[in-house]
């Protein structure tokens, strides 16, 4: 039986518009429970509003509006956005909901009945735009705020506290035992160190403002906005409850197999102490994981409406489709990392991934060969008559398969990608090296017949391992290959597993390209409609003239330094060229299915033997080209000086294959 998997987002703050960081979080959240949905789990997507707060009570009254007003009005555009992102959430949570308040105060009164929560009298700074108390050692010169820069304000008043530090103790051996509750690592050390450093009791109502949840027994006090928001998790499946009261929280709480909050870096301390210690005290169960993800920035700069780099998801949703905004946030930065979204980053992965990548592939075959010359049918082919390279190709997909489903199980999106990319790139030189455009000129067709197979059903394979990051155009992908749209279904396992599912005979549909390939004019016109400037050739050709100090143009792009792609590459075998003084010809395992043969000059400075078993850099995508009648598929990295030439080498067993930046 495949267990219940839960999946949460931030509730987001209302008081402005949905901006690509919070699209960030809320896609990757939809990626998850689409894997884990394909995978026959069910999965129960939750994503919603934080409604409540000085903050939202402030933005009210700027727009003269009753702050239930304005929330509503407020609402709308986070649902639409994630309606535009196809983010498929099952629920869809506000605070100011009646089944949110009452569920609160539950969880209130269980706190209090464990005997955690007392009255006294606070004072202490507090940030606003945090909604969050701050120590003085916290605090930037001029009482500053270090996250928002702004001044804190003393706050002076009767307030109810929670014993979080009775707390320290039984959070840290939880952290003891469950080692993968916060990741990445590294900010689980972060957490850990700041806990043990020993917790403070919280301060959890208010009375100078108004807009919140009351206080059970004492409607004086509003509760505090980060106890009110930290609930929804589970004030959205009806918790907290006894057992058989509320059947989506014993399903996806109590009895969840996995239970996933995706938050940003910036509210971990919030997840991954303050909402453990309130369950621990309400006596309900722990969350699996919290996952803290990284910071993206836009075009190099943090997103501010004054630098006039806010980007709202649904521009950029017209300009490009869902589907690869999406593909873009999930392959662009490692899960966990900081990164920065660009424009251009995305025309260039589009081209050179999607439309130069899958879409070449899928056009190649079915729009091209297959239609031409097997009428458009999938073909039946002898399984037991494969050759090397339809076997390699196969044992690459296998590979890929169980790869892709370890790093999606990890919230390793990028990894996924690069493996599933790996993948149509071996699809595509074999396709290179099996040259089906000939074989279709014999009259023989069988040999055309089983390379046109293998691809089609690789490609099946992908419109499933690609699923979760892009699920329109998979299933697009699909149609093109005469088959249904994915259907997950709880307690079916979709993912590919027997080579050979896709049915001979089926009649294939090619259409429309998927991914059709921007064009120079595309693309200067998408930018111009956003609002990217991009500089004009010519421009930059007549600095270059009248410029003699270096300039900016010196420089190169990021993305020109992404085009080499570098990787590391294991040499098997290396011998002396005949008749030359200076090559070696080497074997190098680059993460492929083959060696690679890649020639270098550097026989006068290493004997062949000293070279086997180094890791080296390799320029993997070097137009092969023909040295003393042998070919060189790429380039080995060396440095030299007058006399002396070393080749790079790289300092960890990492994988061969994998990518150097
Ligand atoms: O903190 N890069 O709400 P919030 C990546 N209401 N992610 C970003 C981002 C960026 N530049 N900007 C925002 C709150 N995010 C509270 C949460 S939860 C019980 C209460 C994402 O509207 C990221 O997930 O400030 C971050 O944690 C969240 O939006 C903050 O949203």
């Amino acid at each position: 039986m495949a267990r219940p998997y839960y999946v949460t987002t931030p509730i987001y703050y209302v008081n402005d518009r949905p901006h690509i960081g919070h699209a960030y979080s809320t896609v990757a959240a939809d990626v998850v429970s689409r894997y884990q949905a394909i995978r026959g789990k069910p999965s129960y997507f939750l994503t919603g509003l934080d409604e409540h707060g000085l903050k939202i009570e402030r933005r009210a009254k700027e727009e003269a509006l009753a702050p239930q007003d304005f929330v509503d009005r407020m609402a709308a555009p986070f649902r639409e956005a994630w309606e535009e992102l196809d983010c498929q959430h099952h629920g869809f949570i506000r605070t100011t909901s009646a089944q949110h308040k009452e569920n609160v105060q539950a969880l209130w009164k269980r706190m209090e009945e464990r005997g955690d929560i007392y009255l006294d009298d606070y004072e202490d700074w507090y940030c606003v735009g945090c909604e969050s108390f701050k120590t003085e050692k916290e605090l930037l010169e001029g009482n500053l705020c270090p996250i928002h820069k702004k001044p804190v304000e003393r706050i002076k008043e009767r307030s109810y506290f929670f014993r979080l530090s009775n707390y320290t103790q039984p959070l840290l051996d939880y952290y003891e035992e469950h080692p993968d509750f916060v990741q990445p690592d590294s900010r689980f050390n972060e957490v850990k160190s700041f806990v043990r450093e020993g917790l403070r009791d919280l301060s959890i109502s208010r009375t100078s403002f108004r807009w919140g949840i009351p206080v059970p027994g004492d409607p004086e006090h509003v509760i505090y906005v980060w106890l009110d928001a930290l609930t929804n998790y589970i004030s959205a499946l009806g918790g907290p409850a006894e057992e058989g009261e509320e059947p989506l929280f014993d399903e996806f709480w109590r009895n969840a197999g996995t239970i996933t909050h995706i938050v940003g870096k910036d509210i971990l301390r919030f997840h991954a102490i303050y909402w453990p210690a309130f369950l621990l005290s309400a006596g309900v169960r722990l969350p699996t994981h919290v996952w803290a993800h990284g910071w993206l920035t836009v075009n190099g700069e943090k997103m501010s409406k004054s630098l006039g780099n806010f980007l709202p998801p649904g521009p950029l949703v017209e300009a490009f489709g869902a589907d690869v905004l999406r593909y873009y946030f999930m392959r662009e930065v490692g899960f966990g990392q900081d990164g920065d979204f660009s424009h251009r980053n995305l025309i260039n992965r589009y081209n050179g991934e999607l439309a130069n990548g899958l879409g070449n592939l899928m056009n190649r075959i079915v729009a091209s060969i297959l239609k031409k010359s097997l009428d458009g049918q999938v073909p039946s082919i002898d399984l037991g008559a494969l050759d090397d390279s339809d076997r390699a190709l196969i044992s690459k997909a296998q590979s890929s398969v169980e790869e892709a489903a370890k790093h999606y199980e990890a919230l390793a999106f990028h990894r996924a990608l690069d493996t599933i990319w790996e993948l149509v790139s071996a699809a595509n030189k074999y396709v290179d090296s099996t040259e089906p455009w000939m074989l279709a000129k014999q009259d023989d067709k069988t040999r055309l017949r089983q390379v046109c197979y293998t691809v089609l059903e690789t490609l099946r394979w992908v419109s499933i391992m690609l699923f979760p990051v892009m699920p329109q155009k998979c299933n697009e992908l699909r149609a093109q290959l005469g088959m249904p749209p994915l259907l997950p279904t709880e307690q079916v396992d979709l993912w590919p597993s027997a080579w050979g599912g896709l049915r001979p005979g089926a009649q294939t549909k090619p259409s429309t390209p998927l991914f059709p390939r921007f064009d120079e004019a595309q693309e200067r016109s998408i930018l111009e409609r956003l609002g990217v400037e991009r500089p004009a050739e010519d421009d930059k050709k007549a600095n270059a003239m009248t410029e003699s100090e270096p300039s900016k143009d010196d420089f190169i792009e990021f993305d020109d330094f992404m085009k080499l792609d570098l990787r590391v590459g294991l040499v098997k075998t290396a011998e002396r060229v005949e008749k030359s003084k200076k090559l070696l010809k080497l074997g190098i395992d680059a993460g492929e299915s083959a060696p690679r043969q890649i020639l270098a000059g550097i026989s006068e400075h290493y004997a062949p033997e000293d070279l086997v078993g180094k890791r080296v850099v390799i320029v993997a995508n070097l137009k092969p080209r023909k040295l003393m009648g042998l070919e060189s598929q790429g380039m080995v990295l060396a440095a030299s000086d007058d006399d002396r030439l070393s080749v790079l080498v790289v300092e960890r067993d990492v994988e061969p294959g994998s990518r150097a930046k």
